[in-house]
C-alpha cells in the first residue's frame, strides 16, 4: 500500500540496470515506500541484459564494476579476470535482484510510453505499452545514458537477404562460425566484437568510417591472491575510486605533459600502454592530454606509431590510423590493431569508398559489392537523452521534454530539470564524465535522500528553479571548454546522430569536485511546494 494518499505508488522506477535496481531497493527497503518498476527487457541488467555481442567486457575493472555500498555483498562477489565479461555481470546483477529482492517490484516486458505531471494532483500519470496507467508521487528515471539503439538509416536495408543484428540487441541463438560477416562501427563496441569474432568467422569485413585510436586493455586473469588483496583492501580501494576525478580506480596524472621532454612523454605513454586501459592511457599519463593541443597530438602520434608497428600491411595501417585528436570517449582493446593481420579480416574505408546501399547479397560501396551472410551495426546509440526522447514526458503546464529539450537537453546536477516536478534522472543531462557505477550510486543515495527530505518536510513537490539549473549547465559548460573536448566529434556531445545539436551534455569537473557539489550546495537551488494537492 503507498504511503501516500491519492496515489497507486508512492515512486515509479524506471529501468533495471544498476540505476533502477539500487532506486528500488533505496526507496523500498531503506524508505519504506511502495514502489513499482518497469523494465522494457525480459530480466535484470540493464545494459549487460542487451548488451551481449561476443566480446562484450567492461573496461572498468572488475573489482569496481559495481555498487560499493553492501561490504558483505561486496566480499561474496568474485571475478575471473581484471576486466569483467558480459556473462559475469548478469550473474553479479542476478544476485543483487535475489539478495535484496528486487524482482518482486518489477514488471518486465513492459515499456513505459509516457509519463505525464498531472499539476491538479502534484502526481505522475504513467502509461506503458502493456496497458497499465498508474499514478505515482515521484518518478525516478534509471533509463540508462548508452540505451538507445542507433541503427543509421542505410539505403535498402530490408532488402538484404542475410541476418543483421545490432549489437545492443543481440538475440542469444547467433551462430557466426564459418560465415562472412561485416560489421558497421568500430567505437569502443565495434573493437570488441571485432577481435572476438575474427577468429571464428569464415570472412570479416569491417566497414570503417573513421579510424579510431585504442589502446590495449590488459585484459588477463587475476589470481586468487590479487582478488584476496583488493578484498581485504576494499575500504581503501572505494575511498580512492570516489576521491578521484573519472572513478576508473587510477590517480589522474599531475604531471604537465607540455612540460617534459619528448623522451618522457615517450616513456610515459609506454608504460601506461603497457600498463593497459583507455581512461588510463588518457588521463592517467599527462593532466594535459585533454587540454593541450600539442601533447593530445604526441598521444596520439604514439598510438599511430604502434599501430604502424602492429599491422604488417603499411596501406591498411594508414587506413586503421587516425588523423583527428584524441578526443572521443578512449578506446582499449585486446588485439584491435593486430586482428587486420588475419588472413580472413579485410577493412573497407567507407570514408575513401562511402556505402552506397545495401542490397539481397551484402553491401555496395563506391567500390564494389561485399558479399555478406550477416551485417553487424555497432553503430552505437543516441546516447543521454535519447531513451527519455523516446518517450512522451510532459512536465508543468503540459511542456514536453522534447520542447524543453530542443536545443540541448539540460539536467540540475544531471538528475533533475526545471519544470519535471518530483522527476529524478539518473545519469541525464549534464553529469560526470566517469566510470558510471560510483556516479549512480551518488545520485541514488543523492534522490533518496532527496525523497526523504521532501516526504518529512510534507512538501507536495521538489524541483530545481530555472536560475540554478542555468548556472549548473554554465558550470558544466565551463569546465568543458577547459578540456579540448568541444572539439572532438563525441557521443557525448550528441555528434554521433545526424541533426542532434552538438553541445555539451556532461560535467568533466571531476566525481569528487560532484560530490562536494552536491554536499556544499544541498537544497539551495530547489523549490519546494507545499500546497496539498487535490487527493483524489
Ligand atoms: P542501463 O543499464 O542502460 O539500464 C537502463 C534500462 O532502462 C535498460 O534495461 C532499458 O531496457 C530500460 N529502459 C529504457 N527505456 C525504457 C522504457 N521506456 N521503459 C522501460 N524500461 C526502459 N560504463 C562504465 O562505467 N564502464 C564500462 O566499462 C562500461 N562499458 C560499457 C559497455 C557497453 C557495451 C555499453 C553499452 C555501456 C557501457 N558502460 C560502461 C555504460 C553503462 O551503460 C553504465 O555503466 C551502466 O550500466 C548504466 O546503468 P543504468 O542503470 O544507468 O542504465
Ligand atoms: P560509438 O562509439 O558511437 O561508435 C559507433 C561507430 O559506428 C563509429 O565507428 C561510427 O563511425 C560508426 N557509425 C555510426 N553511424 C554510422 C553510419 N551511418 N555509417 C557508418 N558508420 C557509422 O558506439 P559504441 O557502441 O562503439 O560505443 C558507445 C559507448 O558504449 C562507448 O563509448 C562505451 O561507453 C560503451 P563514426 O566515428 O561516426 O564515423
Amino acid at each position: 500500500k503507498p504511503k501516500l494518499k491519492g496515489v497507486d505508488f508512492d515512486a515509479v522506477v524506471l529501468g533495471a540496470g544498476f540505476g533502477g535496481l539500487y532506486s528500488v531497493h533505496k526507496l523500498r527497503n531503506e524508505l519504506g515506500l511502495h514502489v513499482q518498476a518497469y523494465e522494457k527487457g525480459e530480466d535484470v541488467g540493464g545494459t549487460w541484459y542487451w548488451n551481449r555481442y561476443p566480446g562484450a567486457l567492461s573496461d572498468t575493472e572488475s573489482h569496481i564494476y559495481r555498487l560499493s555500498f553492501d561490504k558483505e555483498f561486496l566480499q561474496e562477489e568474485t571475478w575471473k579476470n581484471r576486466y569483467i565479461t558480459q556473462p559475469e555481470i548478469m550473474q553479479h546483477f542476478r544476485r543483487m535482484a535475489e539478495r535484496f529482492d528486487l524482482r518482486r517490484s518489477y514488471q518486465f516486458n513492459t515499456m513505459v510510453t509516457s509519463a505525464h505531471f498531472n499539476e491538479e494532483n502534484n502526481f505522475w500519470e504513467i502509461k506503458t505499452n502493456k496497458g497499465d496507467r498508474v499514478t505515482a508521487k515521484f518518478l525516478v528515471t534509471g533509463l540508462g545514458l548508452l540505451s538507445a539503439t542507433n541503427i543509421p538509416d542505410i539505403k535498402g536495408r530490408e532488402t538484404f537477404k542475410g541476418e543483421q543484428y545490432h549489437t545492443s540487441q543481440w538475440p542469444s541463438n547467433v551462430s557466426l562460425e564459418g560465415k562472412r560477416v561485416g560489421v558497421i562501427g568500430n567505437g569502443s563496441t565495434g573493437v570488441q566484437i571485432i577481435t572476438a569474432i575474427a577468429p571464428v568467422v569464415k570472412h570479416l569485413t569491417v566497414f570503417q568510417r573513421t579510424p579510431q585510436y585504442s589502446v590495449p586493455a590488459g585484459q588477463r586473469p587475476l589470481s586468487e591472491v590479487e582478488i584476496a588483496a583488493i578484498k581485504n583492501n576494499y575500504d581503501e580501494v572505494w575511498d580512492q575510486v570516489f576521491s578521484s576525478a573519472t572513478c576508473f580506480g587510477f590517480e589522474e596524472s599531475t604531471v604537465v605533459g607540455a612540460s617534459v621532454s619528448e623522451e618522457e612523454r615517450e616513456r610515459v605513454f609506454e608504460e601506461n600502454w603497457n600498463k593497459g586501459g583507455g581512461f588510463r592511457f588518457m588521463l592517467g599519463t599527462f593532466c594535459d592530454v585533454i587540454t593541450n593541443l600539442e601533447v593530445n597530438e604526441a598521444a596520439c602520434e604514439f598510438i599511430r606509431k604502434k599501430i604502424r608497428e602492429i599491422v604488417k600491411d603499411p596501406e591498411v595501417a594508414r587506413k586503421l590510423s587516425p588523423t583527428d585528436l584524441y578526443l572521443k570517449r578512449p578506446l582499449c582493446d585486446n588485439g584491435y590493431y593486430e586482428t587486420f593481420n588475419r588472413e580472413n579480416v579485410s577493412l573497407a574505408d567507407i570514408k575513401e569508398h562511402p556505402i552506397i546501399e545495401f542490397t539481397p547479397k551484402g553491401i555496395k560501396t563506391t567500390e564494389g559489392e561485399h558479399e555478406l551472410d550477416v551485417i553487424i551495426y555497432a553503430t552505437g546509440f543516441d546516447a543521454i537523452e535519447g531513451s527519455y526522447l523516446r518517450m512522451d514526458i510532459r512536465g508543468r503546464k503540459g511542456l514536453t521534454l522534447r520542447e524543453k529539450w530542443a536545443d540541448v537537453p539540460t539536467g540540475y546536477f544531471g538528475m533533475t530539470t526545471t519544470g519535471f516536478p518530483n522527476m529524478f534522472m539518473i545519469l541525464g543531462p549534464h553529469g560526470p564524465f566517469s566510470s558510471l557505477p560510483p556516479v549512480i550510486e551518488t545520485q541514488v543515495d543523492w534522490i533518496s535522500d532527496s525523497v526523504k527530505y521532501t516526504l518529512d518536510q510534507e512538501f507536495e513537490t521538489i524541483e530545481p528553479s530555472a536560475a540554478a539549473e542555468k548556472e549548473w549547465i554554465e558550470t558544466c559548460d565551463m569546465t568543458a571548454n577547459y578540456t579540448l573536448f568541444p572539439k572532438g566529434n563525441a557521443w557525448f556531445f550528441g555528434a554521433n546522430i545526424p541533426g542532434k545539436n552538438v553541445a555539451n551534455r556532461l560535467y568533466y569537473g571531476g566525481v569528487a569536485n560532484y560530490r562536494k557539489v552536491l554536499k556544499d550546495f544541498g537544497y539551495s537551488g530547489f523549490i519546494f511546494n507545499n500546497v496539498k494537492s487535490k487527493q483524489v
